[in-house]
């Protein structure tokens, strides 16, 4: 038996100490008596894992190396050099990269991962890949593999066969990306095709919905349309919907009441379409983000997500959650105390929900022991200082421990920071 005292829980502030037994949390509370190894964390905050729930570990590190440069900083770039780049891709490339990138992730207090796997490859590469990984590395992450067709349902010949198969062998999420099919009428019958797929292999459904910054791309209307009729919204997700902070106002405040029947959830990749959105503005500049403030303040579940770390869409990202959620709150201004207090839910909680991981997350008796331990006393303090993650706990075993940073040479002066 672990105690792990003086510890500051998010959303629990009235308890302080955690005893951990046969790999889950025992107890949750104050004066917990004795244990065989008792662990101070010296006021520091305990979050349960960040989750990361939206992720490309098949294309990750992709973009490194000369030539691989996404000039013009669009998704059509992206898509287009990842096209000419991905024949010649084995499972053992998508392997490394892909260990390197979850690496990344873990190594920053990361254990839920989501990741869309383009299944336009006939060969399905990444998926063999990937579904190896997922089996091989539960012990220290959780991985969810979207079947996602990164050159189109339709505009990809096979593919819609092709994301079939990838559901027999076990993808737990169907993707899509309408706004990239020849029409509107095309991507309109992907969605439909897509989510009766997802109810025939009873998966979830993450689309990437409206990645644009058209004013009148549709797609999340129609998506969200479609599962509201099959009452599926809890199980589906629409990831990065930028156009849908374009929109008139009259119209979103309709679809702000159409969201909240259907329980749909968001994703929002801050950094990545700060990056890519934007590109066709000169001033002022949009800014990448759907209505993530207005969203969360309608019920509906947002998270935010790194999405990509140096491919051929994004060149920077490091798997750090803290960063993705310091741009997103900036972005979204959400940034009001009471909503800092609580923005770690949309790096934590709100990620976790859409993987509908919640029977196995969360700091509560009976649930696998599962933690991360920041350098910093309260949920403020760790958002503005940007604090780093100590220590990352699982099933009641340290996947990691680390020092507070100390500086070797320092004057007086700095001694009480
Ligand atoms: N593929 C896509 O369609 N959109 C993105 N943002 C990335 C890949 C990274
Ligand atoms: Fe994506």
């Amino acid at each position: 038996m672990k105690k792990f005292i003086n510890a500051t829980i998010y959303g629990n502030p009235d308890s302080h100490e955690i005893l951990v037994e046969n790999n889950q949390f025992k107890v949750i509370g104050n004066d917990l008596g004795d244990a065989d190894e008792v662990i101070d964390l010296g006021g520091r905050l305990v979050l349960p894992p960040y989750v990361d729930p939206h992720l490309h570990l098949d294309y990750i590190f992709s973009g490194l190396g000369e030539g691989n440069a996404n000039i013009s900083g669009t998704l059509f770039e992206g898509i287009q050099r990842w096209s000419d780049n991905k024949k010649t891709l084995t499972e053992e490339l998508v392997r490394e990269r892909a260990m390197k990138g979850i690496q990344k992730e873990v190594s920053k207090g990361v254990q839920f991962i989501r990741t869309h796997v383009d299944i336009t490859d006939p060969n399905l590469t990444g998926m063999k890949a990937l579904i190896k990984l997922r089996e091989e590395l539960k012990s220290i992450v959780t991985l969810q593999l979207v079947a996602f067709p990164q050159e189109g349902f339709f505009r990809y010949k096979g593919a819609e066969e092709l994301m079939e198969k990838a559901l027999e062998m076990g993808a737990d999420a169907a993707g899509g990306i309408p706004h990239f099919e020849i029409s509107y009428e095309h991507g309109v019958e992907s969605l439909r095709r897509i989510v009766d797929l997802a109810i025939k292999y009873d998966v979830m459904i993450d689309i990437h919905c409206d990645e644009n910054d058209d004013p009148n791309s549709r797609f999340l209307e129609v998506l969200n349309a479609l599962v509201t009729e099959k009452e599926y919204g809890e199980y589906t997700t629409a990831s990065h919907t930028t156009s849908f902070a374009s929109v008139e106002n009259s119209y979103a405040n309709k679809m702000m009441g159409l969201f909240k029947e259907s329980k749909i959830n968001f994703i929002s990749c801050p950094t990545e379409n700060a990056h890519l959105q934007g590109r066709g503005d000169t001033y002022p500049k949009r800014r990448g983000l759907t209505r993530v403030k207005e969203l969360l303040a309608n019920g509906n579940n947002v998270a935010f997500a790194q999405d990509s770390i140096a491919d051929y869409w994004y060149p920077l990202g490091n798997g750090n959650m803290m960063n993705i959620l310091d741009n997103g709150i900036h972005l979204a201004h959400y940034t009001h105390i009471d909503e800092i207090n609580k923005a770690f839910d949309l790096i934590t909680y709100n990620g976790a929900n859409i993987m509908r991981v919640n029977e196995e997350y969360g700091i509560e008796a009976g649930k696998p022991a599962n933690f991360i331990v920041l350098d910093a006393t309260d949920a403020y303090e760790a958002i503005r200082e940007r604090a780093e993650v100590l220590a990352s706990v699982r099933n009641g075993e340290y996947l990691f421990k680390r020092a507070p940073r100390v500086n070797e040479i320092e004057i007086d002066f700095l001694k009480e920071l």
